[in-house]
């Protein structure tokens, strides 16, 4: 994409309405725009990330062998009665009317509605397990949105959903998730510790949130820093093999990790000083087990083996996958702006013309830039070499290939890690395999 011609409306000056770091880089790399209190419209640079970790969210998601569909955002609150909910949920959700005077809702989330549609299609034990995801807009009158898109009112979210014939299994089902949890949060390039929490309106015994560390984070955290160099993704577990998920989560379980609410002083003491860490964090996934909460409220069972119905097991596991944009710019930033993980990046690498309408300039980043998929940005404009390194620091792009009159009558380029500050000189076909690494 060429920056001259682009949608990416960066600001110089910090807008203010913004409180923390990362609304403020989210605004000023024009990747948001409010609409409304706690409503976003996404530009392209924050469309593209966005996106990005939807995908990565996704093939862990089929990787774990849940199945991807996609449900209403809008509701009827016929389906949220039969559970109990409609009542209980309170002023967080928003309730609308038809013009046939039918009670809508804007849905928060999903557990009623995937329980009707699993219960219309599964009549035997003998189908299951189910894992069925989605990624879509939820909608939470929150009381007080703000930080941006970290708290909104309406947010994506991946909201996945298992059906288990018996505890045993069910449990298998949330060690694994665990896993593609672990595995994700790991790809997107940021630490998030997975913490013992309370259920909530969600119900349920066992349930664990995700927290990423941050100072402007609205829990307290307590965790062993082992956590934190645990490398999940070359961490060995047979998905399939109950007695290898079980090790796995023994093993990760046995580091203490716990969110204020549930801080257990006398387990924290055995945690030797020197892997105590005590900090902030940002909730950017949460999973439970609730066991037969919603199949025996709406009455959804199948038949089992002797014939007799039975209501499956379920869990319910959710990724804040909006918050998550914010959540990884708190986690990854230095005082000139974002610095993004390469996996998540809007564009992974930006072209900077040092000097537009020089011939040997414009000569060179046009090769270069012909080489480029959608993943590489050319800054073309005609601005000071100053603003065009300021906007590129700003929206963080890993890597800057700078194309100044006395390299390209060498035909050389100057290349920039946006995260070491590493500066090196390569030749043209130095910057074109660069080019095309980043985009294999
Ligand atoms: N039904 C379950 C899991 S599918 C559920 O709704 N869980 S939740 O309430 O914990 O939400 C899942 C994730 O959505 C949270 O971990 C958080 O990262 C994100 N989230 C929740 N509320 C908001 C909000 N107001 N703005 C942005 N993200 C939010």
């Amino acid at each position: 994409m060429r920056l001259s011609r682009s949608f990416l409306p960066t600001l110089k000056e910090n807008p203010a309405e913004a409180q923390i770091t990362s609304h403020r880089l989210m605004l000023r790399a024009g990747m948001i725009r409010q609409t409304s209190a706690g409503i976003y419209a996404w530009l392209p640079a924050g469309l593209r990330v966005l996106e990005n970790i939807a995908n990565i969210v996704r093939e862990e998601q089929d990787a774990a062998g849940a199945q991807e569909v996609l449900m209403p955002t809008m509701q009827s609150a016929e389906l949220w009665k039969r559970s109990g909910r409609y009542d209980d949920y309170g002023p967080e959700m928003l309730r609308i009317r038809d013009r046939h005077e039918r009670d809508m809702l804007f849905g928060p989330t999903n557990e009623e509605m995937i329980t009707d549609i699993f219960g219309q299609v599964v009549k035997s034990y003998k189908e299951l397990p189910q894992v069925l995801y989605q990624i879509q807009w939820k909608f939470r009158d929150e009381v007080r949105p703000r930080f941006g898109v970290m708290r909104g009112r309406e947010f994506y979210m991946k909201d996945g959903y298992s059906f288990d014939l018996d505890t045993a299994s069910a449990v298998d089902t949330y060690r694994r998730m665990m896993l593609a949890y672990l595995r994700t949060f790991q790809r997107l390039g940021v630490r998030a510790i997975p913490m013992r929490a309370d259920t909530g309106p969600i119900g349920g015994e066992l349930s664990h949130e995700f927290l990423i560390l941050a100072p402007t984070g609205e829990s307290g955290v307590f965790f062993d820093s082992a956590l934190e160099d645990q490398d999940w993704l070359a961490e060995n577990v047979d998905i399939n093999d109950r007695a290898s998920l079980e090790q796995f989560f023994t093993r990760m379980t046995s580091f203490y990790a716990a969110t204020d609410e549930m801080h257990d002083t006398a387990a924290w003491a055995e945690v030797p000083a020197a892997r105590q860490r005590e900090g902030r964090g940002i909730e950017v996934g949460h999973i439970f087990n609730f066991g037969r909460k919603y199949t025996q409220s709406m009455d959804i069972a199948v038949s089992g083996p002797d014939g007799a119905p039975l209501y499956p097991e379920m869990g319910s596991y959710g990724i804040g996958v909006s918050r998550l944009v914010a959540a990884i710019i708190e986690a990854s930033h230095d005082e000139n702006g974002i610095i993004w993980p390469e996996s998540v990046a809007p564009f992974k690498a930006v072209i900077i013309n040092l000097k537009n309408g020089d011939a040997q300039c414009d000569a060179l980043c046009e090769q270069l830039y012909a080489a480029a998929s959608r993943a590489v940005l050319y800054d073309d404009r005609a601005e000071r070499a100053g603003a065009k390194f300021a906007d590129a620091d700003l929206m963080g792009h890993p890597w800057q290939l700078i194309v100044g009159p006395r390299g390209a009558k060498e035909g050389k380029v100057e290349v920039k890690n946006r995260r070491t500050g590493e500066r090196t000189e390569e030749t043209l076909e130095g910057a074109l395999a660069l080019i095309a690494k980043l985009q294999g």
